[in-house]
């Protein structure tokens, strides 16, 4: 039979690209098509995204695509969670989605607070409280701006608003609506609880749909711009995070927990029901939606982020490191007498674009230890701490579960650092599967492929397994 070719476009914090699945009925084979930089962008005291521009890289991402003379089916956009834009009444797009790095929810943050506490929020949503939640952004918004109430249609987060510029059609895609704040935990829709004690307007929420769902085609006039015939849109599991989950080739379930690497480290397990806890909660652990239904328990590390902000800062030095120029160092220092500090990474000094050296400097001078000195040294100090949250929090989930881990699944571009994979085997004691390192690319994929029902919900992670390379590491003697 014929090969059914898709394209998922997943969309980074830093990176965009456009990736082709094929699937033979057997495996998925993936062949990335575009690739493009995803660079927010600031502008008068604040931090927004560029959506035009990168949704003018997706076309051309679809135009590359039907050039290789490929009969394409439909397409899926996955992308980081919290962030969002507004639609009026007429379909236009409001203004430039804003980053969730932006400090426009600092002032409010404390009134936000003080009419629906921290505890109560993650009581209701499941979601940990975090400014950079959705919640947190609307809330400043319609405080900063009263005239969205009346001028705003509709609220439609980051992967949603990308589906509606291809096919017109605006739906609230369940995986990505549970990082927001704003659903009732463990449910589909919005937490009238949540809107009500804020003051925030219902009706800016669209409609809600589950993962895998078939909302349109690619509106007339795009498919004639692009040169290309009917293809559909799906919204997978348009969350990254869920894609990845999504993909993970687990052997077993109720003894396995996940990594997934990328700007942030998101460790974690699933779970049938939320984990709304007091302890959940004393840990830092949040509640998302996983792609068919059920509950990731999960925490967000601040991840390599603090890697790559750092080689960002050495770029514009005029000392560029590359990815594999940084491995090298950091192996270079790894297992000598070179004692590396321990860092926090989800400290608040790690959160914000800047100098990342610096600011490891001033977190070692304040808990009194001994600044890393070289660039090696540098490197393997933030791989070394992000090893030793990803152990404490696999801790934290085994007290949370009751369940003995045995085995650590890692996935994402991150696990491409060998290093880190080593490092957390051995900082954790347990067993890695590394792979797939296109996690969400290829869980995006797959998903779409259950929406067309070419596949069963129930065969995506043999399929995933089938169609990726996966390597072990073992914690060293
Ligand atoms: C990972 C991720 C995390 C989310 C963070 C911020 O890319 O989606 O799951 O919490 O980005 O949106």
């Amino acid at each position: 039979s014929d090969a059914i070719n898709l394209l998922a476009m997943d969309l980074g914090a830093s990176s965009g690209r456009v990736m082709l699945g094929v699937y033979d009925g057997e495996s998925i084979h993936l062949e990335e098509i575009h690739r493009f930089a995803n660079q927010p962008v600031q502008a008068g005291g604040h931090l927004y995204w560029d959506v035009l521009r990168i949704f003018h890289e997706m076309k051309q991402g679809i135009r590359k695509a039907a050039k290789a003379q490929r009969a394409l089916t439909a397409l899926s956009v996955d992308t980081w969670g919290v962030d969002y834009g507004y639609i009026d009444s007429q379909g236009q797009l409001l203004y430039s989605p804003h980053h969730y790095r932006d400090q426009r929810t600092a002032a409010s943050a404390g009134i936000l607070e003080s009419l629906l506490p921290p505890e109560e929020q993650f009581q209701l949503s499941g979601n940990q409280s975090a400014r950079i939640n959705t919640v947190y952004q609307l809330f400043a918004d319609l405080r900063i701006s009263p005239w969205l109430r009346e001028t705003a249609d509709k609220m439609l987060m980051m992967p949603d608003l990308f589906h509606y510029l291809f096919s017109g059609v605006g739906v609230a895609e369940q995986t990505i609506w549970s990082t927001s704040g704003l659903l009732s935990a463990g449910g589909a829709g919005p937490s009238l609880e949540v809107l009500n004690r804020l003051g925030l307007p219902v009706e800016l929420i669209p409609a809600p749909v589950p993962a895998g769902t078939v909302i349109g085609s690619v509106l007339p006039a795009l498919q004639e711009e692009l040169g290309i015939g009917p293809l559909k849109v799906i919204a997978g599991a348009s969350h990254d995070t869920a894609s990845a989950v999504a993909s993970i080739p687990y052997i077993s379930k109720p003894d396995a927990a996940f990594i997934s690497c990328g700007t942030w480290s998101l460790v974690g397990m699933e779970s049938e029901q939320p984990v709304i806890t007091e302890l959940a909660r004393e840990y830092g652990f949040t509640n998302e939606s996983c792609y068919g239904g059920s509950n990731r328990l999960l925490k967000n590390i601040t991840g390599l982020w603090i890697l790559q902000e750092t080689q960002r800062g050495w770029a514009d030095a005029g000392e560029p490191v590359s990815h594999q120029e940084a491995a090298l160092l950091a192996q270079s220092v790894h297992r000598t007498a070179y004692a590396a500090p321990v860092i926090d990474p989800n400290d608040a000094l790690f959160s914000t674009p800047g100098d990342m050296p610096g600011r490891i400097e001033a977190y070692c001078t304040r808990t009194g230890q001994t600044q890393p000195q070289t660039k090696a040294e540098i490197i393997l100090t933030i791989l070394n701490s992000l090893a030793f949250s990803y152990a404490e929090t696999i801790k934290e989930l085994e007290a949370l579960s009751g369940q003995i881990i045995r085995r650590i699944h890692m996935v994402g571009g991150g696990i491409q650092n060998v290093l880190l994979c080593q490092l957390t085997a051995d900082a954790t004691g347990k067993e890695i599967v590394a792979g797939p390192v296109e996690a969400s690319a290829i869980g995006n994929i797959a998903v779409q492929l259950t929406a067309l029902g070419a596949v069963h919900t129930s065969e995506v992670r043999e399929l995933v397994a089938r169609s990726c390379t996966l390597s072990s590491y073992y914690p060293a003697l």
